[in-house]
């Protein structure tokens, strides 16, 4: 399976990622995480990462398009992978494209996980209680809403057109959230 998980910050991507990723035996790929990682590393990718991501902006496309391929190379994700926050602008879908099509794959489905706006800042401050991320001010979260509204929810229409969307109802527990995926995920892999 090669699937996109999609929704606005505090949809639930990266809480549901790991369990869609373990149901069907492919590797999670969040660029949000590399890019963490990164920055506590210290490294020249973490430097300039950080300096968007503590605004609430995307990272570069070249910064990020190049991360992920580096990644998708890699021999675990040969059978499929879960992108999780990738792609998030119109040039990552293009280079998303080119990358799955060198391979001579194309992608099965694509996830957009929705929630009430509301839900989503309390989630967001919820956490920036708990794990302190320097993304997770009111401030920033609504600057990162508007990114949302502005870059990457067009994205929904492009798949849309090629049949891969399948929208999930975010709001609820964590579970039942994962359980709506899975119900339209395995009709996926079974046809
Ligand atoms: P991400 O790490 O992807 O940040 P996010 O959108 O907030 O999602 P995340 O996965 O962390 O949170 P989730 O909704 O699961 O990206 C961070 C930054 O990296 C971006 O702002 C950008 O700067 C940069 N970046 C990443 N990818 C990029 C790209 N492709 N291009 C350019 N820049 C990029 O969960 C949020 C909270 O809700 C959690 O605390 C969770 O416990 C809780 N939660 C989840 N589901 C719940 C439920 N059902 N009920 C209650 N709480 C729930």
């Amino acid at each position: 399976m090669r699937l996109i998980l999609m929704g606005p910050p505090g949809a639930g991507k990266g809480t549901q990622a790991k369990f869609v990723a373990d149901h069907f035996g492919v590797p999670a790929i969040s660029t949000g995480d590399i890019f963490r990682a990164n920055v506590s590393q210290g490294t020249p990718l973490g430097v300039e990462a950080k300096r968007y991501m503590d605004a609430g902006e995307y990272v570069p496309d070249e910064v990020t398009n190049l991360m992920v391929r580096n990644r998708i190379d890699e021999p675990d994700a040969a059978p499929g992978f879960l992108l999780d926050g990738y792609p998030r602008t119109l040039a990552q879908v293009e280079e998303l494209d080119g990358m799955i099509g060198h391979t001579g794959h194309s992608l099965d489905a694509v996830v957009v996980i929705t929630a009430d706006k509301d839900e989503l800042v309390q989630r967001l401050l919820a956490r920036a209680q708990t794990e302190g991320r320097a993304d997770d001010t009111e401030e920033v979260i609504r600057r990162r809403q508007e990114i949302y509204l502005s870059e990457t929810e067009p994205l929904i229409a492009v798949y849309k057109e090629r049949g891969l969307v399948h929208e999930i109802d975010g709001m609820g527990e964590v579970e039942e959230v994962t359980k709506r995926i899975f119900e339209a995920l395995d009709a996926v892999s079974q046809s």
